[in-house]
């Protein structure tokens, strides 16, 4: 999979070397690349934004350099990539947007900062190539580049490959559509606190059915809306 990132801060994703998706990158899983947006002007401040037709606060992004920035990654014709605008006036990123994501062979990520992008720029590449908004949630972030990261590390680790076991992968939050079982290790017993003992019985079909149960019941607590309740 080819990743690459338009955002005022490419030194914001220097984090992708660490840990799981750094492996990815090192054996050629996943390759990202980081484009600063302000190497696509032309004037002496490396000017992305002005100020917004029909008044209001705040900044809007400049849609030259986006075009020439985005059209560096994909060419200047239809490409195959799909464009991913983080914004949240999107629609919300789920476990099942993950999975389109990490199915794509190309994406392209197109971080705005302050008030947005100009919105010609997403009716510019809509003609041209598929391109979606997506949303981390409902609240509000300075810039996409926090969401990216987010959709970046959801959709890379379920590149395969990218997760050593792929089995670790079928029993977490979201994946069944409830929430993920609690879980133990050693020592049995902490601070007071003992393991539940199904957990310790070997009984297989036991430990199988107390894990739904919990499953269950902490979906029920705290998201009941995954339950259509
Ligand atoms: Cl994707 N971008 C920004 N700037 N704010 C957000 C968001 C995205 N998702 C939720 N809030």
């Amino acid at each position: 999979m080819r990743v690459d990132i338009v955002t005022i801060f490419p030194e914001f994703f220097s984090v992708l070397d660490l840990s799981l998706l750094g492996k990815a990158r090192q054996s050629g899983l996943i390759e990202v690349t980081a484009h600063d947006l302000r190497d696509a002007t032309h004037d002496r401040h490396r000017t992305v934004d002005d100020t917004p037709y029909g008044g209001g606060a705040g900044m809007v992004m400049k849609p030259e350099p986006w075009g020439e920035a985005i059209d560096g990654i994909v060419g200047d014709g239809a490409s195959d990539a799909l464009l991913v605008v983080p914004s949240p006036a999107g629609e919300p990123f789920t476990q099942q947007i993950a999975r389109e994501l990490a199915a794509e062979q190309h994406l392209v990520f197109a971080c705005g900062r302050y008030e947005g992008i100009d919105q010609r720029v997403v009716d510019h590449y809509a003609t041209r190539m598929r391109v979606r908004l997506i949303s981390l949630g409902d609240y509000v972030l300075n810039g996409g580049e926090v969401a990216v990261m987010a959709m970046i590390e959801a959709a890379g680790r379920l590149v395969p490959g990218v997760v050593g076991n792929p089995e670790s992968l079928v029993e977490e939050s979201h994946e069944d559509g409830l929430l993920e079982y609690p879980s133990y290790t050693k020592p049995a017993s902490w601070r007071g606190l003992d393991v539940p003992p199904v957990l310790l019985s070997g009984n297989h079909g036991a430990i199988a059915a107390w894990r739904h149960e919990q499953q269950i019941e902490r979906t029920r607590r705290v998201r009941p809306e995954l339950l259509g309740e």
